[in-house]
């Protein structure tokens, strides 16, 4: 059995729990930390000496960082759909991974840090404008990515989408004055069609 370590309102711990809803694979979650939380557990950084969530323990192999989390379970469960056979197509989906993982999270990170876990007056408002920028600068780069096409690696929904799509949650919920990005506003909407999305990440923040 698949167990899955971590928080369901972390980002990271969603592209996991949303992929294995996609693909309905049977497993449990388990060590429900607050936020912050997971680095002062002994047991857990045994499995994660990071002290990050997520973490997977699939019958004794322990694997954690979320991407690797997501390319390792799509490749054995959703190979030829959500994990692209086509090499140039799955190419593209894990340049969309890493591309979160490197440019995007940051940002949103800082949001998420002061508009939602920091008291009004005691948020940084020079820091929080710029990640709002930031992120407004990377919507615009999805968006002409979209342009054409349905998902970003093409026509079919693979796991870059999985890796971006908690992004767009947090950007749609937490960045004012969003420019018009009519490419990313239909992927947003497919992606809110979609189940999984709905029950793993269109939660209330934290
Ligand atoms: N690169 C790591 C980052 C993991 C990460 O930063 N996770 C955050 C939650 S999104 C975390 O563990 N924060 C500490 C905590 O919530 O206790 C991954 O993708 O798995």
């Amino acid at each position: 059995m698949l167990v899955v370590y971590g928080r369901g309102t972390s980002s990271n711990v969603q592209k996991v729990l949303w992929l294995v809803e996609e693909i309905g694979l049977p497993y449990s979650s388990s060590h429900v930390v607050p936020p912050g939380k997971a680095k002062e557990s002994a047991d857990y950084k045994k499995l994660n000496p990071n002290g990050l969530i997520p973490t997977i323990d699939e019958d004794g192999f322990v694997l954690w960082e979320s991407n690797a989390i997501v390319r390792y379970l799509a490749a054995k469960h959703a190979y030829g759909t959500i994990f692209p056979a086509d090499l140039r197509v799955r190419a593209d989906s894990d340049r969309w991974m890493d591309w979160q993982a490197t440019v995007l999270a940051p940002p949103v990170a800082t949001v998420l840090l002061q508009v939602v876990r920091t008291p009004p007056e005691k948020r940084d408002t020079a820091a929080m404008t710029a990640a709002f920028q930031t992120n407004r600068e990377k919507a615009a780069v999805l968006d002409a990515a979209l342009s054409g096409r349905d998902y970003l690696a093409g026509s079919a929904f693979t796991m870059g989408d999985i890796a971006v799509g908690q992004w767009m949650w947090r950007y749609a919920n937490l960045v004012p004055d969003r420019p018009s990005h009519p490419n990313l506003e239909a992927w947003y909407q497919r992606l809110q069609a979609r189940p999984a999305y709905r029950k793993v990440v269109m939660n209330p923040l934290e």
